[in-house]
């Protein structure tokens, strides 16, 4: 019997006796947990900052998961060719029953032009567009089935050659904060040498604060987790901003063949713990934290873009009478002198029959007496 089937037939059977103070309702973690598995999950992720830096690779090694399938991958690498637009990636992927549709979205890397200002526009414009178009759809007549592009989390790439952040880096992160989650990543960390890049992480942990831009804050672990989970949980929130590398060539390791980079000096694992954060960075986005990206997207980001909106309209329904919004407004008709006396006559006719009402139930009553 499957565990769903197991909690339903429990949930079904009265007569047991231990279930005698058993009301059911400690079922409904469980049918909630069906409805979702049987709805299947929805995932999207952006990756966004300078040319060069291994964005489309990154993306590429997080979810082509399958070393063996080498012939795959090699081609995966060939295709790999400077971003020049933005572009969607939309995979559906099933582990042990749970479907899952990832949306990646690639952006072309900012500075090939010589004026580098506002770079971070078009990325901006793209994560706004999918909120507008969830608006419209929520608040649209079919809200069954919208189809949710809301842009979950944003991976900044940071290069491994400065000493911390620039300028471009603090604009650009600055105009994704209040849109998007963000979560900063060093790329090419196999540039640096582990001093190199304690050193970077700090100065960028350091910008960060000093310039108040604010990236993906992972929630505190409960108070009641175990010590285990506490020390992991710690672990995940020192290594950001995380260290990685890209790869999408299978190479023969230790008698593994693993996902790396190979040099005349050796080799370059991408998914060592040793050699990056790339399994750190993976198990937040896929494992961990996933679901929190999405309730802060909802709660925090659309909400904020969703309430600027209303607001918006309302001004400007304020300022004059036609309305221009974003949405297809619903004209609510103030009623004319006529339907006003209407109204009225039909609720003196309800409160008459009410009373007569009453004054039956009352001689029926003084009858029985
Ligand atoms: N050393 C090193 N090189 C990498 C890494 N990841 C990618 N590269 C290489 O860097 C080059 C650029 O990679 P892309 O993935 O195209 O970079 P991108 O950020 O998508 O670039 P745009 O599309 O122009 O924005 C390629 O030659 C990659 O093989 C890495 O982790 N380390
Ligand atoms: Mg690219």
């Amino acid at each position: 019997m499957t565990t769903n089937n197991r909690y339903r037939s429990r949930a079904l059977r009265s007569d047991d006796a231990e279930e005698k103070d058993y009301v059911g309702f400690a079922t409904l973690p469980n049918q909630v947990h069906r409805k979702s598995v049987k709805k299947g999950f929805d995932f999207t992720l952006m990756v966004a900052g300078e040319s060069g830096l291994g964005k489309s690779t990154l993306v590429n090694s997080l979810f082509l998961t399958d070393l063996h399938k080498d012939r795959k991958l090699l081609n995966a690498e060939e295709r790999i060719s400077q971003t020049v637009e933005i572009t969607k990636h939309t995979v559906d992927i099933e582990e042990k029953g749970v479907k899952l549709k990832l949306t990646i979205v690639d952006t072309p890397g900012f500075g090939d032009a010589v004026d580098n200002s506002e770079c971070w526009r078009p990325v901006t414009d793209y994560i706004e567009q999918q909120f507008e178009q969830y608006f419209r759809d929520e608040s649209g007549l079919n809200r069954k089935n919208i189809q949710d592009n809301r842009v979950h989390c944003c991976l900044y790439f940071i290069p491994p050659f400065g000493h911390g952040l620039r300028p471009v880096d603090v604009e650009f992160m600055r105009a994704l904060q209040d849109k998007v989650n963000v979560v900063p990543l060093i790329a090419k960390a196999d540039c640096l040498t582990p001093t190199e890049m304690k050193k970077l992480k700090e100065r960028v942990k350091e910008d960060i604060d000093k310039y108040g831009i604010k990236i993906y804050q992972f929630p505190d672990c409960d108070s009641d987790e175990e010590e285990e989970l506490k020390r992991q949980d710690r672990e995940l929130k020192d290594s950001v901003p995380f260290a990685v590398i890209g790869s999408n060539t299978v190479v023969e390791a230790r008698g593994q063949r693993v996902r790396g980079r190979l040099y005349p000096w050796g080799i370059v694992e991408v998914e060592n713990p040793s050699h990056c954060d790339f399994v750190k960075l993976r198990t937040i986005l896929i494992r961990t934290h996933m679901h929190d990206l999405k309730d802060i997207t909802g709660d925090c980001h659309y909400e904020n873009y969703r309430a600027q909106c209303i607001q918006t309209m309302a001004s400007k329904m304020n300022a004059d009478q036609r309305v221009e919004s974003p949405i297809p407004l619903l004209q609510i008709s103030t009623p004319d002198a006529e339907t006003e006396k209407l109204i009225k006559m039909k609720d003196d006719e309800l409160k008459r029959m009410q009373q007569m009402l009453q004054k039956m139930q009352q001689q029926m009553h003084e009858q029985d007496l």
